[in-house]
């Protein structure tokens, strides 16, 4: 991850979410109260900040050439429910510290890491992530994804959102190990959140996508090159707890182990 446009590649994780205590992070304006929304939702009906486009499901061309494709139903709600159930139970969840300009802080959500493999460790901000082999259920839901997604993934970082205090400041997966123009394929568990996506070249073009249990976003070739993207801190909501799933191919492993 890292938090700035042009990045060029180690994973500079900002601990904080949208204002949740980085200087680069920011709370987007006018949101409404996350907790009364429901996923899937188009335009900016109901009362949605007009400066958030809210994409219906389905595929997308994003201004640039970026693509996207977002599906509210990849899972049926009752498998989702069960899912987030035991992926909660039986991942071991660790909170980690990440080195934020210069200070050693907590990141504000619980993550997990798996892939197909020990070579495939991720190092970011002078900590890293040793993978642990595919939880049964993560390796079963993968295929499913991989099958919409059309493309691979050898791996998967789950971010654990534990209420609304819980998030992920802006920011591109655009790291060195993952090549160019990789596709990132998140599935939702537990209660929607926000997803919001804000271009680089003009950050007056921005998205946002309410991600329930069951729902896929599949971030094409060009998001992470062109786009940044947050899950802003709701901390007076009430939020229930979220698990985000994120497929990705570390196709340059080597250049995991150096940042
Ligand atoms: O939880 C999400 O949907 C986003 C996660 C994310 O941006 C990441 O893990 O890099």
């Amino acid at each position: 991850m890292s938090s700035k446009p042009s990045s060029s590649g180690s994973r500079r994780a900002s601990a904080g979410g949208g204002g949740g205590g980085s200087k680069r992070s920011r709370r987007p304006e006018g949101a409404p109260p996350p907790a009364k929304r429901r996923p899937g939702g188009g335009g900016n009906k109901g009362g949605g900040s007009p400066v958030y486009r809210e994409p219906e499901p389905g595929p997308l061309e994003l201004p640039g050439g970026a693509r996207l494709d977002y599906r509210t139903d990849l899972l049926p709600a009752e498998e989702a429910a069960e899912l987030f159930q035991r992926l909660r139970a039986e991942l071991p969840w660790e909170q980690r510290n990440v080195r934020v300009m210069g200070r050693e802080v907590a990141q504000p959500r619980l993550i997990a890491y798996q892939a197909d493999g020990p070579h495939l460790s991720y190092t970011y901000s002078g900590a890293t992530l040793a993978p642990a082999p595919w939880h049964p259920a993560i390796a079963a839901l993968k295929a499913r994804v991989e099958a919409v997604a059309g493309a691979t993934f050898n791996c998967c970082l789950l971010n654990l959102y534990r209420s609304g205090a819980d998030a992920i400041a802006w920011h591109s997966d655009n790291e060195r190990l993952f090549g160019r123009a990789p596709t990132i394929a998140s599935v939702s568990l537990g209660d929607p959140r926000e997803f919001l996506l804000r271009s680089n070249a003009d950050p007056a073009h921005k998205l946002r996508f309410w991600l329930g249990g069951g729902a896929l976003l599949v971030m094409g070739p060009g998001v992470q090159e062109g786009w940044m993207h947050s899950v802003p801190r709701r901390a007076g909501a009430q939020l229930g707890e979220r698990i985000s799933l994120t497929f990705r191919q570390i196709t340059l492993p080597e250049a995991g182990r150096s940042g």
